[in-house]
């Protein structure tokens, strides 16, 4: 072993973790710490489900306090916030260290901040940018969004960067969930596209989907640079520039997308709000301008279309 190798595995060993939840998510982080040489307390609500981890030599406690009492940070991965609320409800975390990665919105993990503040605790809140099987495996690209106390970030940065990325992005405890539901809503737009795309050819014999497929992802990958395109935009402040495809042209377009789609045979509820957005902000007076400008018009923010 080497020396550098010896001091990590040192410096695990000095760093105790308190999970709380073992789910599909918290079995796969609590393997990683494991692994590390991190000792490792768990608590979970079905009990049985501690088995396997104490045979590779994790700790169970029988109730979430006892579990709590044992590490000086505790990360809690459960089902929701009502989860979060039963499961340390009455639980004494004076001086702790709080890491929540259960799923929420910012505003959630702003009341728990104040709520864990309240009980003498630091507090971060966490936002998994990963599914269970690309937990440990760095190669997978998978990290967590944390925000809160950066004082709590600093000191256990390479315990929480055991089982992925650690990406901190501000102090604001709901900035992790933002960033989290930003991400997953670009998401599932994406999953949208792609689900109307491939309706309209689902009917032809001719074009099967495992053909079709590089096309689409292909495509995909060449607009995925809009994302930049909108971040200079909507920081320049300038819609009007070096347009290339302006609103008006794209709205000239929307007969094209419906009549395709009645032909086929499809339903146009994915495509239609965002339509509708861009009829509004042709309405305003946004014609020549790039779609970045939808941004605004969405977000509510005054001034959304300059004639
Ligand atoms: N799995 C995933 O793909 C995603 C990836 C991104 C992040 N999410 C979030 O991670 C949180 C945990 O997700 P999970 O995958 O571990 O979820 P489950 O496998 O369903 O396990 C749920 C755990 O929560 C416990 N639990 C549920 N209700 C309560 C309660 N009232 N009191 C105490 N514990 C509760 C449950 O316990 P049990 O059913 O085994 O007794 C599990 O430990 C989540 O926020 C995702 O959005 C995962």
């Amino acid at each position: 072993m080497t020396q550098d190798l010896k001091q990590t595995r040192q410096n695990a060993a000095d760093n105790p973790v308190t999970l709380l939840g073992l789910g599909a998510m918290g079995t796969a982080l609590a393997r990683t710490w494991l692994a590390a040489g991190h000792p490792l307390t768990v608590w979970n609500r079905t009990a049985s489900r501690a088995d396997a981890l104490v045979a590779e030599g994790a700790k169970a406690a029988a109730t979430a306090a006892e579990a709590v009492a044992a590490s000086p940070l505790i990360v809690v991965c459960l089902l929701d916030e009502a989860s979060v609320t039963e499961a340390l409800a009455g639980v004494d975390l004076a001086g702790k260290d709080v890491v929540d990665l259960t799923t929420g919105t910012p505003a959630q993990a702003r009341a728990r901040a104040r709520w864990a503040e309240e009980r003498g605790a630091r507090f971060l809140d966490g936002g998994i940018m990963a599914v269970p099987p690309m937990i440990g495996i760095p190669e997978a690209g998978g990290y967590v969004f944390y925000s809160g106390s950066r004082a709590l970030f600093d000191a256990h940065a390479d315990t929480l960067s055991v089982p992925a990325g650690a990406n901190f992005v501000g102090a604001d405890p709901g900035f992790a969930s933002l960033h989290d539901v930003a991400l997953l809503s670009g998401m599932y737009g994406m999953f949208a596209g792609i689900t109307h795309a491939f309706a309209l050819v689902r009917g032809e014999a001719d074009i099967k989907p495992t053909e079709f497929a590089p096309l689409l992802k292909g495509w995909l990958h060449a607009m995925s640079g809009a994302v930049d395109g909108y971040a200079e935009r909507l920081e320049s402040g300038d819609y009007t520039t070096g347009v290339v495809s302006n609103l008006a042209m794209q709205v000239a377009g929307i007969p094209t997308f419906l009549g395709t789609a009645a032909g086929q045979g499809v339903s146009t509820e994915l495509l239609t709000p965002f339509f509708g957005l861009m009829e509004r902000l042709l309405g305003e007076g946004a014609g020549a301008e790039d779609t970045a400008r939808a941004v605004d018009l969405l977000a509510g923010r005054a001034g959304a279309a300059t004639a």
